[in-house]
């Protein structure tokens, strides 16, 4: 009897342990391991991450709200640099972020969807050289009727002196990306990131206030049934791309799914593998969405989980960006998806 229970003790000892070591892994310890280490940089990264955990958590709380309180839902009546009209919670989201890195002594610079220029912090700038360019919404379309959203990220570092407040170092390639991820407002909130050493996900435990680790990582299936593209932009698209939807329309094994909110479409790729589009159009070849704080973060994210993400011409990650909002065309997703995609736009079928 004092074997199986010193067995069963031993085995309560271990989960316990487990659980217990689960929900000690924050978000922060795992960047400290991600470096192994307690360099300033692993310091400074782990500390980074922190307040955009805290980002997500004060747009998460406003999210989950929304429907109670004024002021949160609808439009600004403002139109932003990108020519779109400005939700209220896309103003807010902004603010968050520009918030949390006060005072913080880490980021310099903030470089957003709804900024015309950076928004510099002074006090953080001799020791904070880092720089945040982020989407503070992504999806706001999905703001007003309690569908998922997302917030994307993307960590630079800043390359010399930033002297004319163009921040013209921030249009080098996606591959000086040190950090990048994305928080996923659904029914829980996720932060998925990467610091180049795989892709790992967090869950907020609301009872800890904590993004507590869910998956280390990630590696995204080489082909997945999922293709997902807005089809209302059928006839706007070059004929190759059509191609690329008829196949997949009269070929076996496919499924759409589109959410009007990329992270959320992308995350469910990353899962269980497939391919994301926004093309180019004929009117608008360049596409809509933007390079340097939304494709190149997801781009980052994706490859590191062992897929793929290119403009149809070339990588994302290798794409110099001449303005700071510029636009791209993205396919993204699993590699042999991609692929695909490809094989139809390079060669026309
Ligand atoms: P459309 C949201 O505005 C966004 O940038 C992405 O999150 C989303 O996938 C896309 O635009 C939706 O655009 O033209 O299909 O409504």
């Amino acid at each position: 009897m004092a074997k199986a229970a010193e067995h069963q003790d031993k085995e309560h000892q271990d989960s316990t342990d487990k659980g217990l070591d689960r929900d000690c892994t924050t978000l922060s310890r795992h960047v400290l391991q991600q470096f192994q280490g307690f360099s300033a940089q692993a310091q400074d990264l782990s500390a980074l991450m922190n307040r955009i955990a805290l980002a997500g958590k004060l747009v998460a709380r406003r999210l989950s709200r929304a429907g109670l309180m004024e002021g949160v839902l609808g439009f600004t009546g403002e139109v932003n640099v990108q020519g779109e009209s400005v939700k209220k919670m896309d103003v807010y989201a902004n603010d968050v972020f520009i918030s949390v890195f006060k005072q913080s002594g880490l980021v310099c610079r903030l470089a957003s969807e709804e900024m015309d220029q950076p928004y510099y912090i002074p006090e953080n700038c001799p020791i904070g050289r880092y720089t945040l360019l982020y989407d503070p919404i992504d999806g706001s379309s999905n703001t007003d009727t309690n569908l998922s959203l997302g917030s994307i990220f993307a960590i630079r570092q800043q390359e010399g002196e930033d002297r004319d407040g163009q921040a013209k170092d921030l249009l080098a390639p996606g591959t000086k990306q040190i950090g990048a991820g994305y928080i996923l407002y659904g029914p829980s909130t996720m932060l998925v990131y990467t610091m180049g050493k795989g892709v790992h996900s967090f869950t907020l435990d609301p009872s800890l206030g904590e993004f507590i680790l869910t998956e280390e990582n990630i590696k995204i299936p080489d082909h997945g049934s999922v293709y997902s593209l807005n089809e209302g932009n059928f006839w706007q698209w070059e004929e190759s791309v059509r191609e690329y939807v008829r196949y997949v329309h009269r070929t076996e094994g496919y499924t759409a799914r589109y959410s009007g909110a990329m992270v959320s479409d992308i995350h469910r790729i990353l899962v269980q593998g497939g391919v994301f589009l926004y093309p180019g159009t004929v009117q608008k070849p360049e596409g809509k969405l933007r390079l340097l704080y939304e494709s190149a973060p997801l781009a980052y994210v994706i490859e590191q989980a062992g897929g793929r993400a290119t403009t149809g011409e070339m990588n994302i990650l290798d794409v110099v960006a001449e303005k700071l909002h510029q636009r791209t065309p993205l396919i993204i997703g699993s590699k042999e998806d991609v692929a695909k995609v490809e094989s139809f736009i390079q060669n026309g079928h």
